[in-house]
């Protein structure tokens, strides 16, 4: 019989927390930039940001909706994997279909690169701008319909920093049921 996999919400700094993958909210140069971006790239060091440059001349960096990987240096994972989220314009520039190929592509590479357990926070959310209820939406929704694609992954972890989006990401996922999903929420 194949084991349940998991879907798992904690309210916590998502740099703290040790597992096989970490999604990165990059920009398309990959380069680092400001938010969440800027405290991966100052704790995963010099080795993950020359792979990163490395990328960026390679590449060209990442389009929007896209992902690559990098190795996570000193952060307590194997691999970044440096999604690009939409920025949040009017909701007429493909955003929400942008959003959700962020979300499906980056567990693609995660899964390229067998993580097990693999930690999302809320992309495009911050800096980006985009609405946090249907950004919840689109991220649950992309995690749980693609998740059975993926042979490796068997853990996806949600981590949200901030109250407000906490309560949101909550809300949902306490409203599910799949027989197919172990669902956990940290109480905070
Ligand atoms: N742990 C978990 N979540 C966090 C953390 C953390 N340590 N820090 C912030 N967040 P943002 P974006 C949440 O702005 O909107 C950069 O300049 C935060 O509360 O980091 O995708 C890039 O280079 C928010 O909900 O990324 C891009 O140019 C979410 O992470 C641009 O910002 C994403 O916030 C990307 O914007």
């Amino acid at each position: 019989m194949n084991k349940r996999k998991k879907i798992l919400l904690v309210r916590e700094d998502i740099t703290k927390l040790a597992v096989d993958a970490i999604v990165n909210s990059a920009n398309k140069s990959l380069l680092g930039g400001g938010g969440l971006d800027y405290v991966i790239h100052k704790k995963a060091g010099l080795l993950m940001k020359q792979a990163c440059i490395e990328l960026n001349k390679l590449k060209g960096g990442c389009p929007t909706g896209q992902a690559e990987v990098t190795i996570a240096g000193d952060l307590p994972a194997q691999y970044i994997i440096h999604a690009v989220g939409p920025r949040w314009l009017n909701g007429d520039h493909n955003e929400a279909d942008l959003l959700c190929s962020a979300y499906s592509n980056a567990l693609i590479k995660a899964n390229e690169v067998r993580a097990k357990k693999v930690s999302f926070p809320s992309i495009s959310t911050g800096v980006y701008a985009f609405p946090k209820q249907l950004a919840a939406e689109i991220a649950i929704g992309t995690v749980l319909s693609t998740l059975p694609n993926y042979s490796f992954i068997d853990e996806v972890v949600f981590v949200i920093k901030d109250s407000d989006n906490y309560q949101i990401y909550q809300n949902i996922l306490s409203n599910l049921h799949d027989e197919h999903l172990e669902i956990k929420i940290e109480k905070t």
